[in-house]
């Protein structure tokens, strides 16, 4: 046998080889060189862990559901410090249900809601500044809700882009156009500019309804606005992200044909790296849990696979409007936060999580930690109901009887 031939029925290496060998591979481990962009995590630029820390500066009053802040956008540094804008609702009441709801009792958690914004020298404690657009009057669309802000800074001006529902979201489904509004400083005034910028699709196509989580970046010199809709009305199943592009933030934005671009992700965080563009794909859907990548924003492989994704994430990219060269990832960024255990108080809060998605090395150890380490109340506390733990018990006491007369029916063959 040649040498050659001798190395390659040998076992497979102690320490894994950073190339892909030369010898006949398992599917798992032919994809782990094929698939991935190297087969180590720790080698992977795009393999991350997170990290969470509360946030100061926020009041949510008593916690009881009346004051919400969710879908906070990307993070911008300007004037010296930086900037988030996000959903917040102030109301009478938690959410309600749309069945419930009224002109002051929200039916979700962002019903009856306005965009607000904060500023932070640190990106750990936060001021809030106030108001930056408002529910417009009816009828004009956003007349019952404006939520899930992101921006965009495009030839020296502002423009942010939100959901506009001209009706109780639930109501329906969460059927919603997209506005924008602009601004010369981030500071305001800000002034709406467009109604319903990126149409809806056409009757029976996937985002005939919604144009959910509008989320824009640069791309070599377009305005690439990512977003989602779910398929069928069931955001917690699966949802697609597609993209629109346009020339000007006003429109009008094509849609690209391959649309959706993504099969999974509830909310969309999008970034330019390296020669291409990551996403996250955070939630619901087969490859929730993963980061994605694309030579071209659009057509994108599984990069990673990690767990507890920040929900809703705005990162700070620093270099998200440089729309030419090496994308340079993110290190944090803030995300939301809900107490799904308290249905009748639901409010979300705003918080900060940590990563390591810059593309460069050395990299710290949350770009190392492929195991987070879950207490059992983690576990325990995705519990099964009464009802499926009882067909359970059944189903196994069904199924022991039947063995057994099984196996006393065959001794009686025999
Ligand atoms: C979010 C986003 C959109 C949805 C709702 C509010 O997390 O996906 O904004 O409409 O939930």
């Amino acid at each position: 046998m040649s040498v050659e031939n001798s190395q390659k029925t040998k076992g497979f290496p102690w320490d894994i080889p950073r190339t892909r060998p030369d010898r006949p591979l398992s599917r798992a481990m032919e994809r782990l060189y094929s698939n991935y962009p190297t087969p180590r995590p720790e080698d992977n630029p795009l393999f991350t862990s997170f990290k969470y820390t509360r946030i100061t500066g926020f009041d949510y009053g008593l916690e009881d559901g009346r004051v919400s802040r969710r879908d906070p956008s990307k993070i911008i540094c300007d004037n010296g410090k930086y900037y988030v804008w996000y959903t917040k609702r102030d109301t009478i009441s938690p959410p309600s249900g749309a069945e419930f709801c009224s002109d002051d009792i929200p039916s979700t958690d962002w019903d009856l809601s306005d965009i607000w914004y904060a500023t932070s020298l640190d990106g750990f404690h936060w001021e809030e500044q106030g108001i930056a657009v408002p529910r417009p009057n009816k009828p004009k669309p956003g007349w019952r809700s404006v939520s899930t802000p992101d921006i965009l800074l495009w030839k020296g001006k502002y423009y942010l882009y939100y959901q506009a529902f001209e009706e109780p979201s639930g109501l329906k489904g969460d059927h919603c156009p997209v506005s924008v509004s602009s601004a010369d400083s981030p500071d305001g005034p800000w002034t709406p500019c467009a109604d319903a910028v990126i149409p809806n699709g056409a009757p029976g196509e996937w985002d005939q309804y919604s144009i959910h989580d509008p989320y824009p970046i640069v791309i070599n010199g377009k305005i690439y606005v990512y977003y989602k809709a779910a398929f069928g009305d069931k955001p917690d199943c699966l949802v697609g992200n597609g993209v629109a592009i346009a020339d000007d933030p006003l429109g009008p934005f094509v849609k690209h044909p391959l649309n959706p671009v993504l099969n999974s992700g509830h909310e969309t965080t999008v970034f330019r790296f390296g020669n291409g563009v990551a996403a996250f794909a955070i939630r619901n859907g087969i490859e929730s849990n993963t980061i994605q990548y694309s030579p071209d924003g659009i057509n994108f492989d599984i990069a990673a696979v990690t767990s507890l994704m920040p929900v809703g994430a705005g990162p700070y990219i620093p270099d998200v409007f440089i729309s030419e060269g090496q994308g340079k990832g993110f290190t944090w960024g803030l995300a939301h936060f809900c107490d799904h255990d308290k249905p009748d108080r639901k409010f979300s809060f705003l918080g900060r999580f940590d990563c390591d998605l810059r593309n460069k090395f050395p990299r710290s150890n949350i770009a190392n930690n492929t195991e987070i380490k879950w207490g059992p109340d983690a576990f325990f506390s995705q519990g099964l109901s009464e009802e499926i733990k009882a067909l359970r018990a059944r189903e196994a006491r069904e199924e022991a009887i039947s063995k057994e007369n099984t196996s006393s029916d065959s001794v009686e063959d025999n």
